[in-house]
């Protein structure tokens, strides 16, 4: 009705439109919201007000952006993940509103700081490394290109656990994050029962058809929380849902309560909160726990009741539900979702199988992140049998389909039927979660040319048979520019939009190439340096303040930063900076002080239960003290363990490297996202024909990038002679190292016997012996560039100006035009703002 409307419209707010309205905002928070005055509002306080004023706008767009949505009815994107890392969220929300300058001037005003208010804030740290940074990366393309999408999500109570080093070992400790979390948005609304347990029943409907009931068993509920995610300069504000598990009969039981039987009324709400208590901590690694089993249902079922239940207000016909919805799955984590679709329709919604198996396929696309076999997912068909009995029947079902189908088209090929088996025949029998993605999925992809390659001609090699080639796609993965250059390193976002008419490149990286015609200039290529220099300074500064070693920020700073895991070989890297050791140990001091400088930088958390990975960290530390404190040594090597790296370290980090290491075992990373951050700050990479790497190469050309190592089609080969006792005899530069280390130079030699034996006695898998000299002779390449600091700028600017191709934007984009079929939504222009 038109009063009601008027009355609404007169009060509505949008926010605050200039400084004074921010100013007012923050008080109000203050005074209001967190009852406290001018006297007690410390640093702590002016982020929470900070927060809660950009929050309320957010909100605002969110609900624009929902109601414009809803009423255009176009097709919509859900990208189910169970990492979203997204590290801090104001920064961020200041410069895709385009509202930093006037907050910076806003909070001056008020006493503070901007950069001290902004490092107040935790990191959301729900994800582990790089699958969960790159649905952080997706979720600001889609909204700053106004595509209509959902992320999905868990809400863990405790994120990746913080990282302490004591005494060179790493300690974990909970991240408790929500204690305060302004960013969040509580929607008790919104809840969905969650079935878990129980058995089947076959009954007879009113049209004489059978139909499945999944009875009894135990409910928990769902709850969601929504996270506002703000577009870069576009009023689109998209929602990240995560969904919060709670006892399904509200606080407890209180029957039981009543009873006396107080501590079971307890136990069973404890349990059903366990469910999103704590994000796994493992990276590449799959361990197979009935928790993250029921994380996994309980994320999928309760999200796709919030999909199908926005299709249904639509009163379309099912067979329209494909057009209306994309669903992209985060690598086989949300499987399920593909058999509880199918199972929505045919047991709840009444529709044929063969009909309802249509839509479900074309309604998922499934994107695999990794080769490496112990991160295949599979459950236990008891496990699956168990918690839901009635999957498990529908599972049997898509499996017998699928492998009619394979005998109609390759008819007798009996060993093909059971290589391509959903079910694996041991013992106990096994789900094979990616076989099932695959036959759900109307496309699968891998996220770099070499990875989607390895897919189809190893792993995936007979469903490329059965499917054909067309099923099967690469989406290179890319980075978002706005967190990744123009808010981790403004000062050099600002001199690149100086150079190349503003700031446009943030939304059409490929702009970039017109830094190119400025690589020559003087100034330019000054200021440049100068950028650089500061940040490293700034990396230096972090680095005194917390481990107490003192490192010169002349020196070239070598950076590897990554989850530890043997694959990406952060034990070659510590092995080399020994031999640079010893190395500097032999020479005269004379001829030492001609030496290059270097920081040995490093960062990363080891699963708590991978063993050999804390021994690399343990490694890593235990040569730093004894180098770090080398007098014949001084400056001219440093070797760091950077504690605790997260996003807003790597935002710090990455703008001050000059060289970063990308060295992981041909064919074994499947992308690799950080090596694009780092060149695109304007630092090089040493690295192996890997992952990104390679089309890295290809886009800034090879004399940009030091490129060394095996390549993947030599890796069997390789694994085999060391199996068969046919390697080269041990290089003699790694044996030296080793004999170093058993001579107890760093310590008890015994913490480290493990991490020599893999490589010397027990196959070296992951071909450490074979590319350590190469290794080791492109570092001193790396060396002889940099001593040409002319030659090296022209290095960096040349290939900043080619990296317009990583953007997650143009990769957003392929996925929208090749799997998703969707179009962004034109929000007009006089809501565009700068
Ligand atoms: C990781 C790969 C990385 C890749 C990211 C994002 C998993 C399973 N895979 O190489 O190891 O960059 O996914 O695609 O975490």
């Amino acid at each position: 009705p038109e009063p009601l409307r008027n009355t609404w419209r007169k009060h509505q707010t949008s926010g605050f439109k200039d400084k004074d309205g921010f100013e007012r905002e923050v008080v109000r928070h203050v005074e209001t919201t967190l009852a406290r005055s001018l006297y007690n509002c410390d640093e702590a306080a002016a982020y929470s007000a900070t927060a809660l004023a950009f929050r309320d706008r957010l909100i605002l767009e969110w609900n624009r952006t929902q109601q414009r949505q809803t009423f255009v009815d176009s097709k919509r994107v859900y990208y189910l993940s169970l990492e979203f890392l997204m590290g801090r969220a104001l920064d961020n929300a200041m410069l895709n509103v385009g509202q930093k300058e006037l907050a910076k001037v806003g909070l001056s005003e008020l006493g503070f700081r901007i950069e001290d208010v902004i490092q107040q804030e935790h990191d959301a740290a729900l994800g582990n490394g790089g699958l969960g940074r790159l649905a952080a990366c997706f979720l600001d393309s889609l909204a700053s290109l106004n595509y209509p999408a959902w992320g999905y999500g868990l809400r863990y109570r405790y994120g990746i656990f913080k990282q302490e080093i004591i005494d060179g070992y790493q300690v974990e400790v909970p991240d408790y994050w929500l204690d305060f979390n302004p960013w969040e948005f509580p929607r008790h609304d919104v809840t969905v029962d969650i079935q878990f347990y129980g058995s089947v029943e076959k009954k007879t409907n009113d049209a004489g058809r059978t139909v499945c009931h999944w009875e009894g068993g135990e409910t928990v509920k769902a709850v969601a929380y929504d996270m506002p995610i703000p577009g870069h300069a576009t009023p689109t504000t998209n929602n990240l849902r995560l969904w919060s598990s709670k006892a399904a009969s509200g606080e407890f039981d209180f029957q039981k309560f009543n009873s006396g039987d107080y501590e079971s009324s307890v136990a069973d709400q404890q349990r059903a909160e366990t469910i999103s208590a704590v994000l796994y901590p493992n990276d590449n690694l799959d361990r197979g726990k009935e928790l993250r089993l029921k994380q996994q249902y309980f994320w999928v079922a309760a999200s796709l009741y919030d999909i199908v239940r926005r299709f249904k207000k639509t009163k379309r016909p099912w067979n329209e539900f494909p057009e209306q919805v994309a669903i992209q799955l985060n690598d086989t984590h949300p499987t399920l979702a593909i058999v509880e679709l199918q199972r929505i329709l045919v047991d709840l919604e009444g529709l044929e199988w063969d009909e309802a198996w249509n839509i479900v396929v074309n309604t998922f696309g499934y994107t695999n992140h990794t080769v490496l076999p112990e991160a295949l997912e599979k459950w236990s068909v008891p496990l699956v049998q168990h918690l839901l009995p009635r999957h498990l029947q529908i599972i049997y079902d898509i499996n017998l389909f699928f492998l009619q189908k394979v005998e109609r088209k390759f008819p007798g090929d009996v060993q093909l039927l059971r290589d391509v088996s959903i079910i694996e025949e041991s013992q106990p029998k096994m789900v094979r979660m990616a076989y099932l993605a695959i036959v759900g999925s109307h496309k699968v992809n891998g996220v770099a040319e070499l990875h989607s390659e390895l897919i189809q001609a190893t792993i995936f090699k007979d469903f490329v048979r059965i499917f054909g080639p067309d099923k099967f796609t690469n989406v290179t993965n890319g980075i978002t520019p706005r967190r990744w250059l123009h808010q981790a390193n403004p000062r050099l976002s600002e001199l690149i939009a100086s150079k190349t008419g503003g700031y446009g490149f943030l939304k059409d990286l490929t702009q970039l190439n017109q830094l190119e015609l400025h690589v020559n200039d003087k100034q330019f290529r000054k200021e440049w340096a100068e950028i650089k220099y500061a940040n490293k300074v700034r990396l230096a500064k972090h680095i005194t303040a917390t481990t107490g070693i003192t490192v010169n920020p002349t020196a070239l700073f070598d950076v590897q930063v990554k989850r530890i895991h043997e694959y990406k070989r952060q034990q070659m890297n510590i092995f080399g900076a020994i031999h640079r050791y010893l190395t500097l140990k032999a020479m005269s001091p004379e001829e030492r002080q001609k030496q290059l400088p270097r920081v040995s930088i490093f960062g990363g958390k080891a699963a708590p239960g991978y063993w050999m990975a804390k021994q690399i960290i343990h490694l890593i530390n235990s040569v730093g003290a004894v180098i770090n404190n080398d007098k014949d040594i001084g400056d001219l090597l440093k070797v760091v363990f950077v504690e605790d790296y997260n996003v807003s370290k790597a935002e710090m980090i990455i703008p001050a490297s000059d060289i970063s290491e990308h060295i992981s075992t041909a064919g074994t990373e499947a992308s690799g996202t950080s090596n694009m951050k780092f060149v695109l700050n304007g630092g090089l990479i040493i690295g192996t024909c890997d992952g990104a790497n390679i089309e890295i190469t290809r886009e800034i050309d090879e004399p940009n990038i030091f490129l060394f190592g095996h390549l993947s089609e030599e890796v069997e080969p390789l694994r085999h002679a060391h199996r068969y006792g046919a390697a080269s005899p041990l290089d003699p530069d790694l044996a030296r190292v080793f004999e170093e280390i058993e001579k107890g130079t760093f310590g008890n030699p015994q913490d480290f016997a493990g991490m020599i034996s893999a490589v010397r006695d027990h196959g070296d898998y992951y071909l450490v012996s074979d590319d350590f000299s190469s290794y080791i002779a492109t570092h001193d390449a790396v060396d002889e560039a940099y001593r040409d600091q002319e030659g090296w700028i022209t290095k960096c600017i040349t290939s900043v100006s080619r990296m317009g191709f990583f953007s997650s934007d143009r990769c957003i984009n392929e996925y929208a035009e090749g799997i998703w079929n969707v179009e962004p939504l034109k929000v007009g222009e006089h809501a565009e703002r700068a």
